[in-house]
């Protein structure tokens, strides 16, 4: 009876208490354990993928110790919890991350080694889990990393979406788009909890019903679908913490309609029921860019409904005051996307719990706090209402409540200042009327951040100028940074050890502060020369991947220089590729003999996806291609320079390219780009920048000094007079001659694809040069020549390398997550004691 199964579980929990050993024998064993008995795989049909999905549950084994571990100590000890809602997490490969933060490598790699495998080439197998488009996904995966680092008790919690962002082609210049099944072959790095599954409605409609003289409000009917839930391990650095990502799945539901089945159409039935599974089925493309679909705010609002019945549930498990809510968990919104979360929480309170409205709203904006990622109008989430309030009824009335109390406090302190209450307000009075969700973030939070200094500056002086002067202390900025783990660690090995001898020992890899010390090594001529070999052995890995993945040959000589981001006209590939060309002209018209002397070789190298609706993106895909076929084919150019359109740039591929970078491009507009995250990446791996004043670059020129950049082109304050006198002027009279002669060349059809390529300048000669092109390109031409003077000069640019990167520090994303949890979340760290020191 019961007695029987108590001392069951006592000896079962006892014999959970040991932890797998790390020697090499212990890992073998357990390596080929899952490859009799997880894979069921005999020596004949065996693969190197087989190995590298043996090695990976033989790994995951380990995390699960420590994730469970973890868990248990948070609980035990009741900590404030943050909640990190995104709705993307690029989190690119497990297995080597996994293995540097558990510490674990060179044991793997002995120990596979004899088994008959290279670590590295196991590595190549893993498809790269890739569930986002660009910087915000990104970020969302590099703060998990140090949030498990900073033994913050943290949780992510996004979507499991079966498809990512899609797989780029190039053929014949063109993108194509391959879907991206990446849970082909299983995924080892996922738990599946069977048992965590939480109902979600969609449609339907609300009744009124009176109870004790109060209307109480009921939402029933419509469509119900089930959210189930899978569990990544995260694994900090130097500590035993591991915390998990949350990702929804969405499933049919396990209630079902009597009347569909009893209608004898069963089959008709079922299908309806396997329409649940669509919710979750594929990752928007767009980055930056607002799309309106219902289907997405489907996907919004699982994300929402699922995670927030999930946290309540841990928060009822102790007894306690509904007013501890804000004192236990912190709820962190990336962008906009997860908004709803804020209606639905008070729904929640106030619905089911029987919450007074007003104490509910106090412990909902208490509890969240939301982070801005952009300024640019067409990223800026608005829902239609009647789109919201069909799909999602009883949000719709409670956001008029919200906004009904809101716009009654604004309008004492401002009594007939209409224009104000009508930026201010959620609802956009256009027709239809839209739900503005910036607007509701900012209500429905405590605190409110952009990504870096001069865009959170812009949020209070424009978009969210009259929010800032109603609430001026709500507003912070919180500058975005990367994790040194992967971004040094993991991708630059030798970077990575030459900083472990020099400072004697690798506590930087958690302080990246460290590397500041290394100062007065920059004039060392060894250390020089140290750091020369690195650049050129990830540059030769470089040329390697480009020789098997473009089928072209780079001088690895030339300087390497990069522009890899996302297809955006704002980021302004095109300026980079119309200065390619003038570079190109100015070769072939310079005498044969002299070419050598005045022109140094560069390996241009363009890489991103365009989103596959995004017209002019694809036409600057397009013409990069048509200009490298040109260049590359012509004999009289050779390996003075090259042009390279790199394939499904991918957090992998980021990897290889970014430490075999010496000059990268960050060109946006002023004011255009919030912060920027691969500048970040590329400065640490010792990759010179050139770029504008804009994002996160005007910290790391305040870092590295303005002396150790290439920086150009107007200052965000000139951005409105350019535009105006853009508009009253002939373009071709305020365009610089170079870029005048560049253009008719394409214009003239010398790249081929003529009518393509002659849409794509026209967005740039019709007065309409939105971006600037035109007014910046005189000082890009400066910035260039500047970059050959420094090249030239071997030292110099080499002690320009090393300044970049030793003075990077402040773009960790420790330093980053460490200002989150101090001034916006209030939580701390809560280390979990290492069980298995004797083990390990
Ligand atoms: O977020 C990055 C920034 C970058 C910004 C990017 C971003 C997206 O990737 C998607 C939507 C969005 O609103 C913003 O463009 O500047 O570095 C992380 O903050």
């Amino acid at each position: 009876g019961s007695q029987n199964s108590l001392i069951q579980n006592e000896k079962m929990w006892k014999l959970m208490q040991s932890y797998i050993k790390n020697d090499k024998e212990t890992i073998q064993q357990s390596i080929v354990n899952h490859v009799e008995y997880t894979l069921a795989k005999t020596r004949f049909d065996f693969s190197i993928f087989h190995a590298y999905q043996a090695i990976s549950h033989s790994v995951r084994d380990r995390l699960i110790e420590a994730f469970n571990d973890t868990a248990q100590y948070f609980t035990h000890h009741d900590c404030k919890r943050v909640y990190y809602l995104s709705i993307e997490f690029l989190m690119g490969r497990y297995l080597q991350n996994a293995l540097i933060n558990l510490e674990l490598e060179d044991n793997y790699k002995e120990a596979v080694l004899e088994l008959g495998y290279n670590l590295e080439s196991v590595y190549e197998q893993e498809v790269d889990p890739a569930l986002g488009n660009g910087g915000l996904g990104r970020l969302a995966a590099c703060f998990l990393d140090s949030m498990a680092t900073l033994n913050l008790p943290a949780w992510g919690y996004g979507i499991r979406y079966s498809y990512g962002i899609f797989r780029q082609l190039i053929k014949d210049g063109y993108q194509y788009e391959v879907p991206d099944y990446w849970l082909d072959n299983g995924n080892p790095w996922e738990i599946e909890r069977l048992d965590v599954n939480y109902p979600i409605r969609f449609y339907g409609y609300v009744r009124k019903i009176h109870e004790n003289g109060k209307e109480k409000s009921i939402w029933e009917g419509g469509e119900l679908v089930l959210a189930r839930a899978y569990d990544n391990p995260i694994p900090g650095y130097d500590t035993y913490n591991t915390i998990n990502l949350r990702l929804w799945r969405s499933l049919p539901a396990r209630e079902f309609d009597f009347n569909s089945f009893n209608q004898g159409d069963y089959f008709k039935a079922l299908e309806e029921r396997e329409k649940a599974e669509y919710i979750t089925s594929v990752l928007y493309p767009n980055d930056s860019n607002y799309s309106g679909k219902e289907l997405r705010l489907k996907q919004q609002y699982l994300l929402v409904c699922a995670t927030i019945q999930d946290v309540i549930r841990r928060f009822k498990k102790k007894k306690r005051d509904w007013k501890e809510l804000p004192e236990k968990i912190a709820v962190q919104l990336n962008d906009t996307h997860p908004a709803m979360a804020i209606v639905e929480l008070l729904r929640v309170l106030i619905d089911h719990e029987g919450i007074e409205i007003e104490f509910a709203w106090e412990l909902v904006y208490k509890s969240f706090s939301y982070t801005n990622h952009t300024i640019l109008p067409e990223a800026l989430e608005k829902w239609g209402i009647d789109l919201l309030g069909n799909l999602l009824p009883r949000h719709l009335e409670i956001v008029y409540i919200i906004n009904f109390i809101f716009l009654e406090k604004v309008s004492k302190k401002f009594p007939n200042d209409h224009h104000r209450l009508s930026s201010l307000s959620i609802i956009e009075e256009s027709n239809p009327k839209k739900i503005r969700m910036a607007n509701l973030s900012i209500i429905g939070s405590h605190a409110v951040n952009g990504v870096a200094e001069i865009h959170s500056k812009l949020l209070t002086t424009t978009l969210f100028k009259d929010f800032y002067e109603l609430r001026p202390k709500k507003f912070q900025n919180k500058t975005n940074g990367v994790t040194p783990r992967r971004w040094i660690r993991c991708c630059n090995v030798q970077l990575a050890q030459l900083y472990t001898e020099q400072l004697g020992g690798d506590t930087w890899v958690t302080d990246l502060t460290q590397v500041r010390c290394l100062e007065n090594m920059v004039e060392d001529p060894d250390f020089q020369n140290n750091w020369q070999r690195i650049k050129r052995q990830n540059k030769e890995q470089l040329k390697w991947w480009v020789k098997e993945n473009c089928q072209i040959d780079i001088n690895i000589d030339s300087l390497f220089d990069v522009q890899v981001k996302r297809l955006h006209e704002y980021k302004r590939q095109f300026m980079n590729i119309l200065y390619v060309i003038h570079r190109y002209l100015s070769i072939k018209k310079t005498p044969a003999d002299q070419r050598h002397a005045k022109f140094l070789p560069r390996t241009i190298m363009f890489g991103g996806k365009a989103a596959p609706g995004y017209i002019n993106a694809k036409r600057i895909i397009k013409l990069i291609c048509s200009v490298a076929d040109k260049v590359n084919t012509d004999s009289e150019i050779g390996d003075l320079m090259k042009i390279v359109y790199l394939p499904n740039y991918n957090v992998s591929n980021a990897q290889i390219i970014i430490p075999a970078t010496e000059l990268s491009q960050h060109i946006s507009t002023a004011g255009l780009e919030a912060s920027g995250t691969s500048n970040m990446k590329f400065v640490m791996n010792g990759s010179l920048i050139i770029g504008t004043m804009d994002g996160a670059n005007v910290e790391i020129a305040e870092e590295v000094g303005k002396e150790n950049m290439f920086i150009f082109g107007a200052l965000v304050d000139e951005i409105e007079g350019l535009r105006n006198h853009m508009r009253n002027t002939e373009p071709s009279q305020y365009f610089p001659p170079e870029l005048n002669e560049v253009l008719q060349k394409i214009d003239e059809g010398f790249f081929g694809a003529v009518d393509e390529l002659r849409e794509l300048i026209n967005t740039i000669r019709n007065r309409n040069d939105y971006y600037l092109l035109g007014a910046d390109f005189k000082s890009y031409l400066e910035a260039q020549k500047k970059v050959d003077e420094c090249y030239k000069n071997k030292s110099l640019w080499t002690k320009m390398s090393i300044r970049n990167a030793i003075r990077s520090s402040k773009f960790s994303s420790d330093r980053t997550i460490q200002q989150y949890a101090d001034e916006i979340w209030g939580v701390k760290a809560f280390q979990i004691p290492n069980p298995s020191q004797n083990a390990r």
